[in-house]
């Protein structure tokens, strides 16, 4: 070690979006010494909210020294082990924590965890509703957008965690012992930041890695080598299913119209055909977790059924915007992978035109083909991956590009007929036209409702 590298006791914060800036305040509010970086030369506002605080910032660089002289690195989810900066530390010793190790450090209340590919944020709202229909007081976050370190910030009367995990955060758990574990779904998606898909699956399953027999594990029996997978698991399983019956001796059977529920002390019917807001097969499965979690906390279920039957479906997932002369368009701008996408043309037995594209995430789009050839007539391709979907596609429909979402949407009004369905389900991200798919859906909604008006 040089007199330059002499050691030190501070935690270097990786990122100063949502999760770092967050993450900077707790740690400097616990009494740690903090340095925060972010390569973004625009992040001035955010290290000034820090500075004021007394916090050394470095922005717009990140410097291999500070990295290397870290006591710990704490990289924000969205940054990947493989920058140059982490991995050189990481091999100098340098230790690396993230969000869910830090938070369980200093959290006491049980915690219900929720992660899978598809429907994460909506079963953990659902899971909050439920509880809180139950008389509890959930901080809901994670993922979903409120770091978890900002519920030890501001503790109010909580009761319960319901934590939405993703597989970046899931990688740097190392202690991390949800009391609930939720696994909905795992399908292809981030293959850019994972070299493999096998990769992506071992990190989702990590959500159990430290559970124990006291702790429930609440999965989807068809994710792919779930028999293999749960004999390996300590804690308590939960099955839910949609194609066969529950393998565990408690779960849920998931029907066309009802979902039966069955633990040690209820054996219960929901019936599901009066939800509009929550119809299809993803939806029914993402109940049935749902449920089953609430069931894992002693949660009453009449409680859990008015959480349920009060809910209200979240935004940019499957809603009907406008009918124009018969043609019906749904905002779907939250699928950001295939398989969503496969579930939501599954929903419609009639022609499609689907608004495709955007920013790829390693995303093979001719695991759509089936689903296209079975429902879809035009594909409408915008973004980036414009001419990426125009190879895979051009023997299966007409693809016609578009260059923004006006002209996605008129273009995609002027080849429909009949009562015809217009979907924005974009099958990618949307960083290449916007801050994020809420953006996108909003833009999607304002030229539909502008063709209506017309
Ligand atoms: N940055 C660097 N160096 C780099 C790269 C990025 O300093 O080499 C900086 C950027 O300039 C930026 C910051 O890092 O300022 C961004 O960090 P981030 O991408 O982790 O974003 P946050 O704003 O902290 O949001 C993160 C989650 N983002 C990701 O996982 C990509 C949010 O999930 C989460 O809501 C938030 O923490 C609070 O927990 C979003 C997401 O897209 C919604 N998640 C993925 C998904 O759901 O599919 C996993």
């Amino acid at each position: 070690m040089t007199l330059q590298e002499k050691k030190s006791s501070y935690f270097l914060i990786i990122g100063l979006g949502t999760s770092g800036i967050s993450m900077a305040k707790f740690l400097h509010a616990s009494g740690q010494e903090v340095v925060a970086t972010d390569i973004d030369p625009a992040r001035t506002d955010r290290a000034k909210q820090l500075n004021d605080l007394g916090i050394r910032t470095e922005i717009g660089f990140h410097n291999p020294k500070t990295f290397n002289q870290a006591a710990v690195l704490v990289p924000s989810p969205g940054i990947p082990l493989t920058l140059e900066p982490i991995k050189t530390a990481a091999a100098r010793g340098v230790p690396i924590s993230g969000e869910l190790d830090i938070f369980s450090r200093y959290n006491d209340l049980p915690i219900i965890a929720i992660t899978g590919t598809n429907g994460k944020t909506s079963t953990t709202t659902l899971i909050g509703d439920m509880l809180t229909a139950c008389g509890r007081t959930p901080f809901v976050g994670g993922n979903i957008g409120t770091p978890l370190v900002d519920h030890l910030m501001n503790k109010r009367n909580t009761d319960v965690i319901v934590a939405e995990i993703s597989s970046f955060q899931l990688d740097l758990a190392k202690t991390f012992k949800p009391d609930v574990g939720v696994l909905l779904n795992i399908s292809e998606d981030h293959l850019d930041r994972y070299d493999t898909y096998t990769a992506y699956e071992t990190s989702k399953w990590r959500l159990f890695d430290h559970q124990d027999a006291d702790d429930k594990a609440v999965i989807n029996h068809s994710i792919s080598g779930f028999e293999k997978k749960i004999k390996t698991l300590r804690s308590r399983v939960f099955a839910f299913s949609s194609t066969q019956g529950i393998p565990t001796p408690w779960g849920a059977h998931i029907g066309s119209n009802d979902i039966q529920v069955i633990t040690k002390a209820l054996n219960y019917r929901i019936k599901t055909d009066v939800l509009k807001e929550l119809q299809g097969t993803h939806n029914r499965e993402n109940i049935a977790a749902a449920v089953l979690a609430c069931l894992a906390v002693d949660a009453d279920i009449n409680g859990i059924l008015n959480g349920l039957n009060t809910f209200k479906n979240l935004p940019h997932r499957m809603k009907l915007i406008h009918t124009i002369d018969g043609i019906s368009f749904y905002d779907d701008s939250k699928a950001t992978n295939t398989d969503a996408v496969i579930r939501a043309l599954a929903c419609f037995d009639k022609n499609v035109l689907l608004i495709l594209g955007g920013r790829e995430k390693g995303t093979n789009f001719s695991l759509l083909i089936p689903a296209v050839q079975h429902r879809v007539k035009t594909i409408i391709a915008i973004g980036e991956s414009r001419k990426h979907i125009q190879e895979t596609f051009e023997n299966v429909c007409r693809v016609i590009p578009a260059d923004t979402m006006k002209d996605a949407v008129q273009k995609a009004f002027n080849a429909a007929a009949g009562d015809d369905v217009v979907l924005l389900s974009p099958a990618c991200a949307s960083f290449d036209m916007y801050a994020n798919y809420a953006q996108r859906g909003t833009d999607f909604i304002t030229h539909v409702t502008e063709l209506g008006n017309k």
